[in-house]
């Protein structure tokens, strides 16, 4: 009479086991690969003991999945349309459950459009923990993993995202440099000048975010509430669009505001470091740029600076080198110049702009650019023949340190000026 039982209990518990769709424990976590919906059923789950790091909140009656990733890619967990039960959802790095390394956690809130997103590398596991939002509910439904990709600034060459993630401008700032894309990092966005601002607004949902601009306290022109306001590439604020009586250093709380948010309409709030109505962050990643900006853009007559920027290679044999402007007046003719030594000359020639170049400054004069309706232009740059005013042209080796920088006409006022971009440092390999 005890074998039927045993069988009968045995079988119940497998039955048990592969009906869990996620496991109550994070030691046994339930397999799963592949993109597309895997259902889950947290009705019968229990807490996890003394996990609130959702951003101080415990997911609560929590099951686990083990997750191998099929590729490189960065990866949406989304909810809404899918169960009514109000999720909460971790994603941590590896399989380990005793060193839990937590890459993202959030609420998902339908209403406000939100979803959880990380960045996977082919073949390792990640542990996808799911549970609920309120205290007292439990539910059952499907969660979808797929690829995302972030959007493409063409003018610019940066792909931006949006992330839907409750956090203080630091705890933004860290995760946004903890992602990645096309191998390269991301950073809270830097909007300084009205192109890269107006193509943010009209192009993505960008809900209440942090952006990379913060008031540096320790600044020379450091003055409250306007005063020493800088980007995280460590650029001054010359380019500002804050909404009417912004910024005003003045917290619910009482204390200063020294961080950035954006309004949908693109005007910008100085906040408290931890605003907790700033529910998202705008990252952006630098794909394919190379070299270190240096000696800030004077203001053009768009309102903003001009920022020259590098991608192709920076092996000088492989003679790929392409040199964007952007940020400029629309249909101003320019053209780049080069040279081995940096220098510092403010309005030389009467120009609006700042010479950020010294020495023997070369210029590609046969490459004269238009910047046309979008307010961007660029050459392939010849490594074999850059311009040497002694020399005529000379060949770019490796451990060569060259400057950039792209002058361009400007109309201010009515008159015809002048300005140039910031410059650009790159040392070829
Ligand atoms: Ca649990
Ligand atoms: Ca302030
Ligand atoms: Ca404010």
């Amino acid at each position: 009479m005890r074998r039927p039982i045993t069988l009968l209990a045995l079988a119940s518990l497998t039955l048990s086991g592969a009906l869990a769709q996620g496991s109550d424990d994070c030691a046994n976590a339930q397999p799963i690969t592949g993109l597309g919906p895997h259902p889950f059923d947290n009705t019968s789950a229990t807490p996890t003991p003394g996990l609130s790091d959702c951003n101080g909140f415990p997911v609560r009656k929590d099951v686990w999945f083990l997750w191998t990733a099929p590729n490189d890619a960065r990866v949406t967990v989304e909810v809404c349309g899918q169960t009514t039960l109000e999720t909460r959802v971790a994603i941590y790095d590896g399989a380990d459950c005793n060193n839990l390394a937590q890459l993202t956690c959030s609420a998902i809130d339908c209403n406000a459009g939100s979803n959880v997103r990380f960045s996977s590398v082919a073949g390792q596991q990640y542990l996808i923990r799911f549970g609920s939002r309120s205290v007292g509910t439990t539910g059952v439904g499907t969660f979808t993993l797929s690829e995302y990709i972030p959007s493409l600034n063409p003018n610019n060459g940066r792909y931006y995202e949006v992330v839907a993630e409750n956090l203080s401008w630091t705890q933004a700032r860290d995760r946004a440099a903890n992602l990645t894309w096309l191998g390269q990092p991301g950073r809270l966005a830097i909007l300084s000048n009205q192109t890269d601002l107006d193509w943010v607004i009209n192009n993505l949902s960008v809900g209440r975010p942090w952006i990379g601009l913060f008031q540096d306290t320790n600044h020379p022109s450091y003055s409250e509430p306007t005063g020493g306001w800088v980007w995280l590439d460590g650029t001054d604020a010359t380019f500002t669009n804050w909404f009417p009586g912004e910024p005003n250093n003045n917290a619910a709380s009482g204390g200063a505001e020294d961080y950035a948010e954006l309004f949908g309409s693109g005007e910008w709030n100085d906040a408290e470091e931890n605003h907790t109505s700033t529910t998202h962050y705008l990252v952006e990643y630098n794909v394919g740029g190379f070299g270190t900006n240096y000696c800030a853009a004077n203001p053009n007559s768009t309102g903003g600076s001009s920022a020259i920027s590098a991608d192709g290679s920076q092996t000088a044999a492989s003679n790929d080198l392409t040199l964007t402007a952007s940020g400029l007046p629309s249909n101003s003719f320019g053209f780049f110049i080069a040279s081995r030594t940096q220098g510092f000359a403010g309005n030389p020639g009467g120009s609006q702009g700042n010479l950020c170049l010294g020495g023997a400054i070369g210029r590609f004069q046969q490459q004269i650019v238009n910047s046309g309706s979008g307010g961007a232009f660029s050459i392939q740059a010849d490594l074999s023949a850059f311009p040497d005013p002694a020399l005529g042209t000379v060949v770019v080796v490796p451990g060569d340190t060259w400057n950039f920088q792209a002058w361009h006409r400007d109309a201010v006022g009515g008159s015809t000026t002048s300005n140039f971009t910031n410059g650009l440092e790159i040392i070829f390999q």
